[in-house]
């Protein structure tokens, strides 16, 4: 994609435009989040330093920024309403994102140029982890976003605008694929062909959840639709998950897509764009870490097929994600965020090795799943 660029005096206006109250002191990008431009600013108010986050929405992939920020508030001010999320007492402005109003009484900010900005309180004293290093960090993950879903369960459907159409929809990803392929903008057929070939030799796997929901087994639910492991910031002193963030993408969906894109982010030591494939291998101890975290607060209302396809769903969302990688490449990288010239290639190299292995691991996987459920 390209980058938009910044300046001291672009993050002041935004200040301004939010309200924020005191001098502004600094402030500068923020986060490794692929799609939406973060900035972190710090404000002395009247002797106290006060942080918040601006982000400005990326509009290529957020077509109605309007519609996205109707939900983002939306599902902010669900959250928020007492008792929906568990916080300790003191802390509930950490446990929900909490948008800051623009002075005209939006929840966004629109710039000369015309981009929509948004800003948050916050959340100080927590972390995000790309990759993490103990599987209570995947288990305090999976309880929140199986709490969050839960949260979302009286939050209707209807209320909600589809943010990015068939966003896990791995049969139409697979087909942009091949259409990719078939029109190579950028000529990078030839460093691509073995991904491409591995892409259609798991084609079988694209259908497995949307089957299953055709079928009736399994039910539309409001879901996150985005838990890598770095949408959950987790305290910094006592290592439970304080609050679920990145909310775009808060639509309906199926649960198990939730649970997989946990896999996909939590089981293996690689970074996502790790480029020495033999780092990347299945932690059944992080898997089991997931599964307890997620059936112990999502259980309640899953179904016998939900439960049954918790390790499926890994492999689902691991190859989902290749296949998008493997698309942008091929079409010159105008979606994720990159830092280097392959690096969807390399991000891609990584969810298809790490598909392997999880295949390899899938018995030992349903056996973790059985074990909870017992
Ligand atoms: P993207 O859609 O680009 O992934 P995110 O909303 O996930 O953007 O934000 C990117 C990163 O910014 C997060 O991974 C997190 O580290 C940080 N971040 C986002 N919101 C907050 C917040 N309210 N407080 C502190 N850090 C935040
Ligand atoms: C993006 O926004 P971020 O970085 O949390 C993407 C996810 C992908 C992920 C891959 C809206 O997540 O769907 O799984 O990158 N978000 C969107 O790392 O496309
Ligand atoms: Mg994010």
């Amino acid at each position: 994609m390209i980058r938009r660029t910044w300046t001291r005096e672009l993050l002041v206006r935004a200040g301004e435009a939010f309200g924020l109250f005191g001098e502004y002191i600094d402030g500068g990008p923020y986060g490794t989040g692929h799609i939406n431009d973060t900035f972190a600013v710090t404000y002395d108010q009247a002797g106290t330093r006060v942080r918040y986050v601006h982000q400005r929405v990326n509009s290529n992939v957020f077509r109605d920024p309007v519609a996205l920020m109707e939900n983002v508030a939306r599902v902010c001010r669900h959250a928020s309403e007492s008792g929906r999320v568990e916080a300790p007492p003191g802390d509930r402005s950490r446990s929900v994102l909490t948008l800051v109003p623009a002075k005209q009484g939006e929840s966004y900010w629109v710039d000369e140029v015309g981009d929509f900005w948004r800003t948050y309180l916050f959340i100080e004293h927590a972390a995000t982890h790309d990759v993490i290093a103990a599987p209570v960090q995947a288990y305090q993950a999976a309880r929140a976003f199986g709490r969050f879903q839960a949260m979302l369960a009286d939050l209707p459907a209807d209320h909600l605008h589809e943010t990015i159409p068939d966003f896990h929809h791995t049969r139409k990803r697979l087909a942009a694929l091949k259409r990719a392929a078939k029109a190579d903008v950028c000529d990078r057929l030839a460093p691509a062909r073995s991904e491409l070939e591995f892409a259609g030799s798991r084609e079988s796997l694209a259908g497995v959840l949307l089957e299953l929901h055709e079928a009736g087994a399994i039910p539309t639910r409001v879901t996150h639709n985005d838990t890598k492991l770095n949408n959950v910031m987790l305290d910094e002193t006592s290592g439970e998950a304080v609050c679920v963030i990145d909310l775009d993408t808060v639509m309906p969906g199926l649960s198990l897509y939730d649970f997989g894109d946990m896999v996909r982010t939590a089981v293996s030591p690689a970074a996502e764009d790790e480029t020495d494939l033999s780092h990347v291998r299945v932690r059944p101890e992080y898997f089991e870490a997931l599964a307890r975290g997620f059936v112990e607060t999502a259980g309640e209302f899953l179904c016998p097929a939900e439960r049954k396809h918790l390790p499926t769903a890994g492999m689902l969302l691991t190859y989902e994600n290749g296949l998008r990688f493997l698309t942008d490449y091929l079409c010159g990288d105008t979606y994720f965020k990159t830092s280097r010239p392959h690096h969807n290639l390399d991000r891609c190299r990584v969810q298809f090795e790490l598909l392997r292995r999880l295949e390899e691991a899938s018995d030992e996987l349903h056996r973790i799943v059985d074990s909870i459920q017992a």
